[in-house]
Order: structure tokens, then sequence, then C-alpha cells
């Protein structure tokens, strides 16, 4: 997609419900989705506040306007437990500010689709764990996620992205891009292809216990990265899950799985030093606990025991991806380099070499805590 023009940015923020005098517009965050602004505007005797506006990547996203129907039945769901719960409700879910006609999107003469969210103040999203309580807390609050949503009806959401974590299907893109190698990469990249093609049996693991029926699909939000929460400044809770463009059908492991991929990570999804990077078992024990405590009882005791198969496999599936988009030319991540997503690539690859050295950890840890469920 093209850059985002301050022209642009003028037209669209004309186009929504704001107040007060604009007074500053910068890039905003660390997604490698969407195009994120934060604005802020000067209200008299009020003071400054601030929101989020966001270019939806119509790319990734085909249908912008289904998928905010999804954001719209999602967050007002939300928003009644919340309130139920004596909770408030515009810091713990993400609130939509509407446009000038009322709907939750503008789309611009550019043919590009524009959402704005109020911006949920005191709280940070973090691209590393600093404190291990963060970590922990985020896991209560994507359990909670996943428990607060167990009754939504999942037929009324729209699949944003087909098959997202069909790990099975994206290995078989992954094979047709080293066939294809349309960026002239693969040559340099063997050893990294040579990775993924020896565990075809690890991509097709969740697909054939689907099949069986041996766990089931839940309404999950399938991006759960430490960015993607809110820790709150104060009192170090995870006080809202964000970015929920993916939430539909899916694994409750595999929700499990990508934060341990994130946040147990010694260090950032592209560091180029791989000696920095492994997977923490202190970490991946608190998270395990924070995330089954957050679900309530709801999760079967196969889907405890799969946990460390969750982080494997969204590991490989994440490091599949970058290597996917790598080989064709980098159209899906933003990249803020030349090779970024060979980088993220091996940092991915790297901690699932080290799972597979740390796996009977990983199931020792696990077995503890379903060992102590009634
Ligand atoms: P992407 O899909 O590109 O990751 P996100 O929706 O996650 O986009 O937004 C990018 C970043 O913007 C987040 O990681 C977070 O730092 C920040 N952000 C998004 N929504 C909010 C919000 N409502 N309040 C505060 N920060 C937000
Ligand atoms: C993307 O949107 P963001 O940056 O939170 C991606 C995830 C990947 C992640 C890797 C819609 O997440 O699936 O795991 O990057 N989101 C989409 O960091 O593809
Ligand atoms: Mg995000």
């Amino acid at each position: 997609m093209a850059q985002v023009t301050k022209e642009q940015r003028t037209e669209v923020i004309k186009h929504f419900q704001y107040n007060g005098k604009l007074v500053d517009d910068r890039p905003y965050g660390s997604g490698h989705i969407n195009d994120t602004f934060l604005l802020t505007f000067e209200i008299a005797e009020m003071g400054n506040i601030k929101v989020i506006l966001q270019r939806m990547n119509k790319t990734v996203f085909a249908q912008p306007v289904k998928l905010m129907e999804n954001i719209a039945g999602v967050t007002s769901h939300l928003r009644k437990k919340i309130v139920e719960h004596g909770g408030d409700p515009e810091r713990e879910t993400l609130n939509v500010i509407p446009t000038v006609d009322g709907k939750p999107y503008y789309l611009d003469s550019l043919g590009d689709y524009w959402r704005s969210y109020k911006f949920i103040t005191d709280a940070t999203s973090y691209d590393k764990v600093e404190k291990s309580e963060h970590f922990y807390q985020s896991a209560v609050a994507f359990g909670n996620f996943q428990r607060l949503l167990a009754d939504y009806p999942a037929e009324t959401l729209y699949e944003t992205i087909k098959g997202f974590h069909d790990t099975k299907a994206r290995f078989q893109v992954f094979k047709e891009a080293v066939e294809k190698d349309i960026a002239g990469r693969a040559a340099k990249v063997k050893d990294e292809i040579q990775f993924v093609l020896d565990r075809e049996d690890t991509a097709n693991y969740f697909a054939d216990l689907l099949s069986r029926g041996e766990i089931p699909l839940r309404v999950t939000h399938n991006d759960t990265k430490l960015n993607n929460i809110m820790i709150d400044n104060k009192t170090g809770e995870g006080i809202c899950v964000i970015d929920l463009d993916t939430v539909m059908p899916g694994l409750a492991v595999n929700d499990f799985g990508d934060s341990i991929r994130f946040g147990a990570s010694t260090a950032a999804e592209d560091e180029t030093d791989l000696s920095k990077v492994s997977c923490s078992m202190e970490l991946f024990d608190l998270y395990a606990k924070g995330y089954i405590e957050g679900c309530g009882g709801k999760l079967t005791r196969k889907e405890i025991e799969l946990m460390p198969m969750g982080a494997k496999v969204m590991t490989f599936e994440c490091g599949m991806r970058f290597l996917t988009d790598y080989l064709q030319g980098d159209t899906y991540f933003k990249i803020h380099r030349e090779h970024h997503n060979l980088d993220r690539a091996r940092t991915q690859f790297k901690l699932v070499e080290d799972m597979e050295r740390k796996w009977y950890t990983m199931e020792g840890i696990i077995e503890k805590y379903n060992k102590s469920l009634t």
C-alpha cells in the first residue's frame, strides 16, 4: 500500500466525530499490519484528548466493512460484560469513534478505509517483557478475553483472513513460494528453507487433531502478542486486549502459543544476534499459569496438554510466514530494513529449536498445572 500522506489524513480527520483543535498528529506503535497514528486534540477547559486513527490494511483484510462489523459486535459484547462486573468499559475494551455520519469506518477519496479508537490512557503496550509480572498479567487478560467471548455467537463472525492459522495450508503456500522464487532469494536461504521442509509434521499437527474432533474451535483472538495488550501503568494489570482484526473461530492453544512465541522469547522478534534468542522456561511457566487461570476452567485437559505444541506450532508458523514473505518480495509484513523478514524468520526458527531442546521441561510445567485441576 502507498504511504499515507498528510493531505490524506487531513481529509480523513474531518470525517470523524472529534472535538477540539488538532495539536499533534504522529505515526504510532510497532504493528506490522495497519498504519497507526496518534492524534492529540486540545479542548478548552478539558485539556488534551488523544485518539488512535488507523488506516486498515486492505491488502491483508479484503473486507474492511465486515471486519468492522466483527469489531462492533465483539466490543459491545465485551462492554456489556465489563459493565456487569463493575469494570470501566472506557479502558477495558476498545471503543470505536464513529464518523460524522455515524459509521464505524471512513472510506477516503483514495479508496482507503480508516477507523478510530479512543486512546487507552495510563497504559503501555510492550514490545518485550520488562517485568515478568506484566507477562503473567497479560496471560490472565488473554485468558479472560477467551472466557468472556465463550458465549459469543461464533457463526456471526466473518472470517477476516481465510485459514489464518491453518498451518497445514500455509506449509503448501510456503512450498509454492520456494518453487516460484519470484524475488530470486531462495538460493541464499537454503538452510532456512530446509528447516521448514523438515517439519511438515509440525505444520499438520493441529489440522489433523481438529479433523478428528479432538480439540474444539472457540472464538479466539489469533494475534496474542504482548504488544496487543495494554498494561495499566499503575497496577501492572493487563487492562485491555487490542488489535481485534483477527477475532475469529480458532484454537485456544494457538492463542496460548502465539503469546509464548513473542513474549517468552529472551530477545526481540527481529534480533539479529541469534545468541540472544531463547525461550524462557520461567516466562513459559508464568504465562501458562496466568492463561489457565484466566480461562476459568473452560479449557479441556487435552487443550492444556497441547500447550507446548501450541507454542511450537505458532512459532514455526510465524517463522514460515516471515520467510514466505521474504521469498515473495516483502509484500505482507511492514519492513524497516532490507532483510527484516529474514531476520524475523531466523529468530523464530531459533526459538523452535530451543523449544525442541526444552520439550520435556515444557511438558513438565504443563503437567504440573493439569494435575492441579480438580
Ligand atoms: P497492527 O495490526 O498494525 O498491529 P494495532 O491495532 O495493534 O495495529 O495498533 C498498533 C499499536 O498502536 C498497538 O500495538 C498499540 O501500541 C497502539 N494502539 C492501538 N490501539 C490503541 C488504543 N486504543 N489505545 C492505545 N494504544 C493503542
Ligand atoms: C502481525 O498486526 P500485528 O503486528 O499485531 C500479524 C500476526 C503475526 C505478527 C508477527 C493480521 O501482527 O499474525 O503473528 O504480525 N497479524 C496479521 O509479529 O497477519
Ligand atoms: Mg498489533
